[in-house]
């Protein structure tokens, strides 16, 4: 009978161990997207690989020799307004627009496309 009550206790170690590995993983994720002071791009999907901040932003426009242009896959935004983000230089094509204080894991049809973002709502 110590055996069987051994036994599981070795059982519930080990799904106490797992639970607390996949906690880990996802507050990782979570715990990357406040760490941005204003907006903030990232490479990846859940805010990882390269990131880049974005402060007192009037507007950018990645040309193709810009290491940025067409990476971006996730977003933070930590300030109030509103932001716009563009799939070609000098804020042209398709728009993705985003609110303030709003985060994004992964951004659709925009991944890995966006070449030009401005604060403001996008134009209509
Ligand atoms: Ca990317």
């Amino acid at each position: 009978m110590s055996k069987n009550i051994s036994k599981i206790i070795k059982a519930a170690a080990v799904a106490a161990v797992a639970t607390t590995a996949v906690l880990g993983a996802f507050s990782a994720t979570a715990s990357a997207a406040p760490s941005c002071a204003q907006i903030c791009v990232y490479e990846n999907t859940n805010f990882g690989g390269n990131s880049l901040a974005l402060n007192n932003l009037s507007g950018v426009s990645w040309g193709a020799q810009y290491w940025w242009n067409d990476k971006v896959s996730s977003i933070v935004n930590n300030t109030d307004n509103a932001v716009c983000f563009f799939s070609d230089i000098w804020w042209k094509g398709q728009t993705f627009q985003i609110h303030g204080h709003e985060s994004w894991s992964s951004i659709g049809y925009m991944n890995d496309k966006i070449s030009s973002i401005q604060v403001g709502n996008c134009p209509s």
